[in-house]
């Protein structure tokens, strides 16, 4: 990614999807006969370590290996995903939001609830069967322990079977959440289409920004980071999401907007009052009173584009909000708007990084 025009660079490292790491969530049957097989695998060398030893005793060694690799497997694999999963606690509002919309966060703590008590059930079955091996007096009743081990591992499996379906079904929508950085202020840019939103994107990052999939709009977010000194920001136009009346969004569409919005320290709204952009300047105000109220406390700043277009009285309908006078094509005003940022997020607090 090329960053702003100066020098100071921006640390890719930490752009952060939380689910990036969640590998293929394993298959119910294909764990069981993956832990059956590995179980079958292990015990070859034990055999062979024991040969000439009395037939009761290889046999019970065998039987109990094949019980605890088994387990081991099992285990393994579901701990892993437990591992690579994030907890709904740790993500930050705007992942949980997306997570909510894509998944379900009901649904998504219930999987991993339920991957969680697999996991001990295993271990109890482990250790209760491995104990009664060793109690065994005859070959009958070992083969008996190990066959009640299998099945009860697989029934702990296909018990969870439909929570490991779920999650590899939604793997691959997690996977694709937008990269957005939680430990730099982010601003965020709204206004109507047309109005010079992703010029001044490229304006204030000197960059062609990232396009990152962002669910319930084609286009996806367009994400720029901008350097001053030591301090970084990250930048985020948002085409097709705080572009239109919210009134006419659905309720999914309104999610994904809230989710925008959390994520946003500082909002850039645009007006185009040279009106090239097809939209009059009462529906523009009343795009931006909306928008103002959807963010809450979070500092919303109106700027005035295309000022290469106009002259001052085009400024009059918008005059009471003290817009900040820019042109996106020229670079009139830029400076002013990188002033802006750096002045209202100067006291945002480092957020953390979910972990
Ligand atoms: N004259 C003039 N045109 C501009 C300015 N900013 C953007 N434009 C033009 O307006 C059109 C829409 O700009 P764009 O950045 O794509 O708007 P967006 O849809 O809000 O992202 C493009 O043709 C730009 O070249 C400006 O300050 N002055
Ligand atoms: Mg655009």
């Amino acid at each position: 990614m090329v960053l702003n025009s100066g020098e100071n660079r921006v640390d890719e490292a930490r752009v952060v999807n939380p689910f990036i790491n969640l590998q293929t969530i394993p298959d119910p049957q294909e764990l069981i006969d993956k832990a059956f097989r590995r179980a079958g695998k292990a015990v070859v060398k034990t055999r062979a370590h024991l040969r000439g030893k009395p037939r009761a005793f290889v046999v019970k060694k065998v039987e109990e290996q094949k019980i605890r690799v088994a387990h081991q497997v099992l285990s393994d694999n579901l701990k892993k995903v437990l591992r690579q999963a994030p907890r709904l606690e740790s993500l930050h509002p705007f992942h949980y939001e997306l997570v909510d919309l894509l998944v379900g966060v009901d649904k998504y703590k219930k999987a991993l609830g339920a991957i969680a008590w697999a996991v001990k059930a295993l271990r109890t079955v482990e250790l209760e069967t491995t104990r009664e091996t060793r109690r065994t007096r005859t070959l009958e009743e070992v083969y008996s322990a190990k066959k009640a081990a299998y099945g009860r591992y697989s029934a702990i499996i296909r018990r969870i079977g439909g929570e490991l379906s779920f999650l590899s079904s939604k793997r691959g929508l997690l996977r694709q959440l937008p990269n957005i950085r939680v430990d730099i202020p982010s601003v965020v840019i709204a206004g109507y289409p047309n109005v010079g939103k992703t010029s001044l994107l490229s304006q204030l990052t000197g960059s062609n920004p990232a396009i990152a999939p962002y669910p319930f709009t084609t286009k996806g977010i367009q994400i720029g980071y901008l350097a001053v000194g030591s301090r970084e920001y990250q930048i985020i136009d948002t085409p097709g999401l705080l572009d239109r009346p919210l009134s006419k969004r659905n309720p999914i569409e309104r999610q994904a907007i809230c989710a925008l919005v959390h994520i946003a320290n500082l909002v850039l709204f645009m007006f185009d009052p040279s009106t090239t952009c097809g939209y009059p300047i009462s529906s523009q105000k009343t795009l931006y009173s909306q928008i103002r109220e959807l963010l809450g406390s979070a500092t919303i700043i109106p700027i005035a584009n295309k000022i290469d277009l106009v002259g001052e009285e085009a400024l009059t309908p918008i005059k009471e909000l003290d817009p900040i006078p820019v042109s996106a094509s020229t670079g009139e005003g830029v400076s002013k708007v990188r002033e802006y940022i750096c002045a209202y997020t100067k006291n945002i607090p480092k957020r953390l990084e979910p972990g």
